[in-house]
């Protein structure tokens, strides 16, 4: 049986692409060229100071490592003003329903995310209480589709791999859990989640009965 439900945050239980692209497309028209919506795709799941190279990248621009750190730091500025106002109407469908159901049944439940601003986001929108363990960017050193922040998650909550199922809105993340040897269900479209054990268009599709099933 599943003992367990580890969760990426930013594309499965809250929506932040937005925010997050504000704050990159503010960033890339000072420095003079164009941050589209379709870039932003690139940015999914990706570290703050891997985005940041991936932004530089696009607009064909080199800098030091000083000027960069200033960058990534100007550009979180932006991007925590504009999530201190979220609330729990940005709770992405089905996702505080399921969390409910998890725990009813006595699934543990943890967060496996990538964001230094993980915890921000969780107590803006009151999803903090449902957690039994949050594993954040603060806590790891390795990106998806490295497993590390997925094998840190069952760790904290005394369970096998084998035990637990990832939720990931990421084909990284998707991978990060087959290498952590855990199950996964991809949110959004099996395109390019083809790789998980089965694919959801939300939570709102889960249930812990379809969650025992996997
Ligand atoms: C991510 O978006 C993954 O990171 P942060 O919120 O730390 O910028």
């Amino acid at each position: 049986p599943i003992h367990a439900c580890l969760f990426d945050l930013d594309g499965v239980l809250v929506d932040t692409a937005k925010y997050h692209y504000l704050a990159w497309q503010r960033l890339a028209e000072e420095l003079g060229f164009e941050f589209t919506l379709k870039d932003n795709e690139k940015l999914k799941g990706v570290s703050r100071a891997a985005s940041l190279d991936i932004l530089l990248g696009i607009g064909g621009i080199e800098l030091d490592d000083q000027r960069k750190l200033e960058l990534a730091e100007r550009k979180n500025r932006w991007y925590v003003d504009s999530i201190s106002t979220m609330g729990a109407s940005e709770i992405l469908p089905g996702a505080l329903e399921f969390l409910q159901a998890c725990r009813a049944q006595g699934i543990k439940v943890a967060l496996g995310s990538a964001s230094k601003n993980a915890m921000i986001i969780l107590n803006n929108t009151g999803l903090t209480p449902y957690f039994d363990a949050i594993i954040d960017g603060t806590h790891t050193s390795q990106a998806k589709p490295n497993p590390e922040v997925f094998l840190l998650g069952a760790k904290a909550l005394d369970t096998l791999p084998d035990q637990c199922v990832v939720f990931e809105d990421a084909e990284a993340g998707i991978e990060a859990a087959t290498r952590a040897g855990m199950r996964s269900v991809g949110i959004g479209s099996a395109q390019n989640l083809g790789h998980a054990t089965i694919v959801v268009s939300s939570l709102a599709e889960m249930s812990t009965e379809r969650l025992q099933q996997l």
